[in-house]
C-alpha cells in the first residue's frame, strides 16, 4: 500500500491552469502582461538520449474563448523544416500539447508544432486510431526565434511559442467548454529536440516507458481549471 502510494505520488504531476486576467496577442512572443499570472511547469528527462538536456518552461491559461498555451525553449541550433499542416512536425526541433477532456476515458487530442509554427493535430481513439484528418479549427499559433533558424553557422539562444485554442474543438469529449471551475481534465506536455541521429524526448507527465514515448495517456498529468 504504501509503495502504491509513493509510485502514484511520484507519478502526479497537476498543474492549475488559471484564467487570463487581460489578453493575449499570439505572436510568438509570451510576453503579455497575463503570462505572469499563469505557473510555469518545466519539462524533465526519464530516458537516456543523445543531445544536449536543453531546458523547455511551459504555461497554460485559459479565457471564455481560448485555451492558451506558452512554450519557452532553450536551444543553441533550432531546427525545422515542415511547412505544411498535418507534416510531421514532430521530427523537427518540435514542442507537442496533449489533452484528455474526459479522463474517465483515454482517447485524446495531440498538437505538435514545429518550431516553424506548423501544426500537425489529430484525435487519438487510443491505441487503436490515430485521426490525422481532424484539423482544429480556429487556432492561432506563432513562434519566435531567439537566433537563425535552420543555420548551423552560429549559436541560437533557442525559441518560443504560442497557441490559442478555441474550446468548440474539443466538443467530442465533454460538452463542459470552458470547463467548469474545478473541473480536471489530463494531458502530456511534450518537447521533441534537435534532429536524428542527436535528439531527445522531453515531457511533463513521465509516463514509464522503456522507450521514449510521449503516447501514454493513463500516465498523463492533470490540469486543473481555476479563476
Ligand atoms: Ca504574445
Ligand atoms: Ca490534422
Amino acid at each position: 500500500m504504501l509503495l502504491t502510494l509513493l509510485v502514484l505520488g511520484l507519478s502526479a504531476q497537476t498543474y492549475e491552469v488559471h484564467r487570463a486576467p487581460s489578453k493575449i496577442v499570439v505572436d510568438g512572443k509570451p510576453d503579455e502582461a497575463a503570462w505572469s499570472k499563469a505557473a510555469t511547469t518545466e519539462l524533465h528527462f526519464p530516458w537516456e538520449q543523445a543531445g544536449a538536456k536543453q531546458k523547455t518552461v511551459v504555461r497554460l491559461l485559459w479565457d471564455d474563448q481560448y485555451l492558451y498555451a506558452a512554450y519557452d525553449c532553450d536551444d543553441a541550433d533550432v531546427v525545422a523544416h515542415f511547412d505544411q499542416r498535418d507534416d510531421p512536425t514532430y521530427r523537427d526541433d518540435a514542442v507537442e500539447l496533449f489533452l484528455n477532456p474526459n479522463p474517465k476515458q483515454t482517447f485524446y487530442y495531440g498538437m505538435e508544432m514545429n518550431a516553424k509554427g506548423t501544426l500537425y493535430d489529430y484525435f487519438y481513439a487510443w491505441p487503436q486510431l490515430l485521426l490525422a484528418r481532424l484539423n482544429f479549427i480556429g487556432v492561432h499559433l506563432a513562434t519566435h526565434i531567439r537566433g537563425t533558424l535552420n543555420s548551423t553557422a552560429d549559436t541560437d539562444k533557442g525559441w518560443t511559442l504560442e497557441v490559442a485554442i478555441p474550446w468548440k474543438n474539443f466538443e467530442e469529449l465533454t460538452k463542459t467548454l470552458p470547463p467548469a471551475k474545478g473541473s480536471e481534465w489530463t494531458a502530456n506536455l511534450n518537447r521533441w529536440d534537435g534532429v536524428e541521429p542527436k535528439r531527445r524526448l522531453s515531457v511533463w507527465a513521465d509516463i514509464t516507458l522503456d522507450r521514449p514515448s510521449p503516447h501514454q495517456p493513463a500516465r498523463f498529468g492533470k490540469l486543473v481549471f481555476v479563476d
